[in-house]
């Protein structure tokens, strides 16, 4: 089945150039008590842009929801939680006023296109290759630093839709 071979090794070499971001910036996890955060990425901003998203992904491995209501870092004014969401036939981005559920053993990935993490009234720009801190505030797991990795401007996670762009 020579087909199917060349087809698995050409779906593990796009998933290995995918990742290959990620592991040229080293990998990043972080635990907060039942919770696992990975992966903290953001993309660099075109020249003066005000405002900058943030990414990783998160797993809560305990018996109990927990809720990410929110973010703080040094790079900007304020952050806030965003989700996108359809809006009379146009994606939109909004705040989550309640925050960001993780249920019970469920995993949650903040990706273009999906939830993120949207640090506003940006003090200056990111520049690919640089990383800054920010703290994660938890519900019940409490406040967790984390390094974001800042990649390439276009950067995408696999799977990311393509209606916006933030
Ligand atoms: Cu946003």
């Amino acid at each position: 089945m020579k087909f199917r071979v060349s087809t698995v090794l050409a779906a593990a070499g796009l998933a290995a150039l995918a990742w290959l971001p990620a592991l040229a910036q080293g990998v990043s996890e972080y635990a907060a008590g039942k919770l696992r955060i990975e992966r903290p990425w953001s993309r660099a901003t075109p020249r003066s842009a005000p405002v900058a998203a943030g990414y990783f992904k998160i797993t809560n491995a305990g018996a109990e929801a927990d809720r990410l209501t929110g973010v703080v870092s040094d790079i900007s004014g304020h952050s806030t939680i965003h989700e996108m969401a359809m809006e009379a036939g146009v994606m939109k981005m909004r705040a989550l006023a309640n925050g960001l559920e993780i249920k019970p053993g469920a995993s949650v990935e903040l990706k273009p296109g999906g939830f993120h993490l949207m640090f506003e009234d940006l003090k200056a720009g990111l520049t690919e290759g640089q990383s800054f801190k920010a703290a994660l505030i938890f519900e019940k797991a409490g406040r967790v630093e984390v390094d974001f990795a800042v990649m390439a401007l276009g950067a995408a996670a696999p799977g990311a839709g393509q209606s916006h762009q933030h």
